[in-house]
């Protein structure tokens, strides 16, 4: 596409989704640093999201998992959420947290715990039918540290089970998203370990279920497009979980640390149709910030996305269709490299302007004295962190 009114028009409508995680205080297993001026409660988590949407104007929704952001009154969040300039998008049900889930949610041998883990997965679907969310987004640590700990063939029957009962309460407007990841916290055997794995349970499960690929869940080397590219062209690419990695899941800055991979993931999202709203790619960010300002990390990553996606509109399509039908190695390699090699900045800036939002959000951010207030706000009570 090489008309920038187009480009901008697609950029303009590509949103991309901030997690409610991803405000909160967060670290490894070795040690979580406090920040300052970190939400209390759901209700300031949406704060923020509002924010990072105001500097960018294209993250108007915030993801929430529960019960990290469990509050008395659903509908009342989402209204706080509209009056804040976003809404609420993907429930995340959170399986993992809990003593009883120790080998296993819904794959666990004792049924009770089946039980309780499928009943939390309903719960989030009332949760979405109150606040208008219509992505159920399922990722289970379900898994084995152990050959022989359990049967592989088992679980898979009672992962199926589970995810037919929740895919059955589904409203007409809702779907679900299955993520997968290689390991971790699991480490010999994980119950949804790779797309293949997800790909089969959605197909089982109808239409309404689709893949979730999260950048951070792969073995290193994994070619991601190509994931990509297969499941938009079956129409089960539900979404993304972008983030960066450097060694396992790393959930660094979305391209941080490959910028030259989010384009070529870019690519195949333009050229399959991706970026269409009828095929329902969700753009969603899963990061943690341990080191960094959450909210200005969460401003740049949106940004990020954005640049990428510019840089693989860009790509002459017409030049590179002639290339691939010629057997032109090279010409249609050059094609995507001169593409990504554009500086995109200036058309953003502009872009920005267009929308009324400075063409610098992370240094309008800085300027807004913004981190300055809610550092001063946001005293007492217990600041959010990995968990709630
Ligand atoms: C698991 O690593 C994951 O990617 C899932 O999406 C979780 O919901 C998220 O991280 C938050 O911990
Ligand atoms: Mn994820």
């Amino acid at each position: 596409m090489s008309d920038h009114t187009a480009v901008k028009a697609a950029l303009r409508a590509q949103h991309i989704e901030t997690p409610s995680w991803a405000f909160g205080n967060s670290g490894t297993r070795f040690k979580v640093f406090a920040q300052e001026g970190i939400p209390r409660d759901a209700y300031e988590k949406i704060d923020d999201a509002a924010t990072v949407h105001r500097f960018t104007g294209v993250a108007p929704s915030v993801a929430v998992h529960i019960p990290w952001d469990k509050v008395a009154d659903y509908a009342d969040l989402a209204r706080y959420a509209r009056e804040a300039g976003v809404r609420i998008g993907a429930v995340n049900p959170n399986v993992f947290q809990d003593d009883d889930y120790r080998l296993g949610s819904v794959c666990n041998p004792d049924p009770a715990v089946r039980r309780k883990a499928v009943d939390h997965l309903l719960e989030c679907v009332d949760i979405m039918d109150v606040t208008g969310s219509r992505e159920l987004s399922v990722w289970l640590a379900d898994g084995l540290n152990y050959p022989g700990q359990d049967s592989i063939a088992d679980r898979q029957a009672r992962l199926e089970e589970a995810l037919a009962t929740v895919y059955e309460r589904l409203g007409e407007h809702q779907r679900m998203l299955l993520e997968y990841k290689l390991f971790e916290p699991a480490f010999y055997a994980t119950d949804v370990p790779d797309w293949g794995t997800s790909y089969a349970h959605c197909l089982e499960l109808g239409p309404k279920a689709q893949v979730l690929v999260d950048t951070g869940h792969h073995a290193p080397g994994t070619n991601i497009e190509f994931i990509v590219a297969f499941l938009l062209r079956k129409g089960r690419l539900g979404g993304f979980h972008f983030n960066s990695r450097f060694y396992a899941d790393d959930d660094l800055m979305v391209g941080a640390a490959d910028p030259y991979q989010l384009f070529r993931i870019m690519v195949e999202i333009v050229l399959g149709g991706g970026l269409d709203a009828s095929a329902g790619v969700a753009f969603m960010l899963d990061q943690c910030h341990n080191i960094e300002p959450k909210i200005p990390a969460l401003i740049r990553s949106v940004l990020n996305v954005q640049e990428a996606t510019a840089k693989a509109l860009l790509v002459d399509t017409d030049a590179l269709r002639t290339a691939q039908r010629e057997g032109d190695v090279l010409g249609a390699n050059a094609v995507l490299v001169d593409a990504f090699s554009t500086d995109v900045r200036p058309l953003l800036a502009e872009l920005r302007e267009e929308m009324g939002l400075d063409p610098d959000p992370v240094a309008a951010y800085h300027r807004s004295g913004h981190a300055e207030k809610i550092r001063a706000e946001r005293v007492g009570g217990t600041a959010a962190g990995w968990g709630a």
